[in-house]
């Protein structure tokens, strides 16, 4: 294992100790309720966004304890955002993450309720995290009404609205990146700020920050399609071109798989770029989390 992959399991291990905590320490939650939201917390899972988290406040220098409730709060959103995403009237998938979805386990309503409880429950998390880190009132207020706004109707849940209203067509390029601008870029992208706030970045660092996770985002959701072309051809024995990969609202139904993938190498020399451009950030980590995007497999 790659150094870069040892660090995010680290890392991945450093955050469902705390998660485990959170749910753990959970007074006066029903049984039912606390077992359905530890199911689908702490099923694995790549924890990349929490790692972008821990990962730029340290590339600022920031302490990872006072970035770690952050982390937290993030894979709270993602967790809550699957669960719902796997629902029969959404996606009505049987498998998340290598094991039954939450629904087919516990039931719709019960799956509904514990990705409400996880959601609500990571706002909770992040002002409590901001006052233990003692953050300025103002950064902490900005930084929750911005999760507010990335996973909300102007971000993650809206991109889910378009996905849904585009589903079963062939979508322009514009049109398909603005759908995953707001369904998983922002996400991300609010993971980067959150690390980059919580260690108290200048604004062009801010900026920068910004830049560099947006094409990471975009970079990564490209990827998603790419894996899943080439996923269905070699496991699913699909043909190359068949009309059911054509008419997918995927880059590569749209690109083609070649320049998919010369795109997502593009925004992640692009990102990286911007990161080694930016005085003040030692960026290694930030780097290799790029390029490791481009490498994975799954
Ligand atoms: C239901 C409000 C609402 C939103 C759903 C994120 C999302 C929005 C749906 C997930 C569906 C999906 C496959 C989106 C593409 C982005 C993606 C690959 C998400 C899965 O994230 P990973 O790969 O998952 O980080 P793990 O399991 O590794 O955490």
């Amino acid at each position: 294992m790659d150094e870069i992959q040892q660090y995010m399991r680290e890392k991945a291990e450093q955050v469902e100790e705390k998660l485990g905590e959170y749910v753990k320490e959970a007074p006066g939650v029903p049984k039912s309720l606390k077992e359905a939201m530890t199911y689908s917390l702490m099923a694995g899972g790549k924890r990349l966004r929490p790692t972008l988290v821990l990962a730029t406040a340290e590339a600022l220098g920031g302490e990872e304890a006072k970035a770690l409730p952050f982390a937290c709060a993030v894979e709270m959103i993602h967790t809550y955002s699957l669960i719902h995403d796997d629902l029969p009237s959404m996606d009505n998938d049987d498998y998340r993450r290598g094991r039954l979805t939450n629904h087919k386990v516990y039931g719709e309503a019960m799956a509904i309720l514990a990705g409400d409880a996880l959601l609500t429950k990571a706002f909770g998390v992040m002002a409590e995290g901001a006052l233990d880190a003692g953050l300025p009132g103002e950064t902490a207020l900005n930084l929750i009404r911005e999760g507010a706004v990335r996973a909300g109707a102007e971000g993650m849940v809206g991109g889910q609205v378009k996905d849904i209203q585009g589903e079963n067509g062939k979508l322009e390029l514009e049109h398909l990146q603005d759908i995953h601008r707001s369904k998983t870029g922002d996400l991300i992208t609010f993971s980067v700020r959150m690390g980059a706030l919580v260690a108290n970045a200048t604004e062009n660092q801010l900026i920068t920050l910004t830049g560099y996770a947006e094409r990471l985002g975009l970079a990564f959701q490209i990827q998603d399609d790419v894996l899943d072309v080439v996923g269905d051809r070699e496991k699913l024995g699909k043909p190359v071109g068949s009309d059911e990969e054509k008419n997918k609202a995927t880059y590569p139904a749209l690109l083609g798989l070649a320049a998919s993938r010369d795109w997502v190498r593009n925004l992640v020399e692009e990102a990286k770029e911007l990161v080694r451009s930016e005085p003040g950030i030692r960026g290694a980590r930030l780097l290799a989390i790029a390029d490791y995007l481009v490498s994975r497999e799954s």
